[in-house]
């Protein structure tokens, strides 16, 4: 296990290259964006329902990318779409069962969802023909990621993950609550997924996904896959945005402490949504490790 802690040099450049640094960086990005026309959208049948998964690239390496709760490859991933190596890698980008493109149906969350979407996705890949892969898991779809590789390790080359956890305390308990109204989210967080579900089919998932989340507490004494996650034997990246609001310290640091080998990044001025704030340092992090 270690723990770096890391200050960003192209971070600093960005911010000293000021508002034209912005301008450049949205151009170049617009323009990567434009040029990803070889994102190609595809449904499968699998556990009964029709997933919908975007993909690019054409490398030796795959790499299953998986959203947060109510995410999709469209509102979660366009500059990792665009912007990862597509020589090297294969990027398969899925929407959960009940998210993004994947409707109907309409989603639910029973008891221990996130076992369902971790056979959901173990199950797309398996039937894709891709036997060995690696996952970027991001919040919910970080916690997804660890199940996988805790259950259908021997498929799993490397994993990173941000912004998940592997159990709910208390204090999640309120933080969950305090995103219920989603009247209370910022514009800037609220709209893509308003544009993706339209007001109403988002307020009530959210609402249900507050609740269903919220049961891991009430019925499992907060366990989500603490107990498993010594069966983790990929090497493992966690990225911790330090000023995310959302998920506090103890999570990334209860992973590190208990995935063997694992490393944890601290990342001093990043929030939960880092892969998409500093989209170019994010990719180029992930790059690397999983180049190693
Ligand atoms: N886990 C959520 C996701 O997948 C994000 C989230 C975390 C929301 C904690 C609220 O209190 C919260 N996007």
């Amino acid at each position: 296990m270690a723990t770096v802690c890391l200050v960003y040099r192209a971070i600093v450049v960005n911010n000293s290259l000021g508002r034209c640094g912005s301008l450049l960086r949205n151009f170049q990005r617009t323009t990567l964006r434009t040029l990803s026309s070889d994102v190609s959208q595809h449904y499968q049948e699998v556990n009964g329902v029709n997933i919908h998964y975007e993909k690019t690239g054409q490398g030796n390496h795959t790499l299953l990318l998986l959203p947060g709760a109510l995410g999709s490859s469209q509102t979660d991933f366009s500059p990792q779409l665009s912007g990862l190596n597509r020589d090297k890698f294969t990027l398969i980008a899925w929407d959960p069962r009940g998210y993004g493109k994947s409707r109907p149906p309409d989603r639910d969350f029973p008891k221990k969802f996130f076992d369902r979407d971790a056979e959901d996705a173990a199950q797309l890949m398996k039937t894709l023909g891709y036997s060995k892969y690696s996952l970027l898991g991001w919040s919910d779809g970080g916690i997804t990621a660890l199940l996988i590789a805790a259950r259908h390790s021997s498929a799993l080359r490397k994993m990173v993950l941000w912004g998940g956890n592997s159990f709910v305390a208390e204090e999640d308990i309120k933080l969950y609550e305090a995103t219920r109204d989603i009247n209370d989210w910022s514009e800037r967080m609220r709209t893509p997924m308003i544009n993706m579900y339209g007001e109403e089919y988002f307020r009530k998932t959210w609402e249900a996904w507050v609740d269903g989340i919220s049961r891991y507490w009430t019925e499992f004494e907060g366990d989500i896959c603490k107990a498993e996650l010594k069966n983790i034997k990929c090497p493992t990246l966690i990225v911790h945005g330090q000023k995310d609001p959302l998920v506090p310290q103890y999570h990334p640091d209860h992973l590190v402490a208990n995935i063997k080998g694992s490393k944890l990044i601290n990342w001093p001025d990043a929030k939960h949504n880092l892969h998409l704030r500093y989209a170019d340092e994010f990719n180029k992090l992930v790059e690397d490790f999983l180049s190693q």
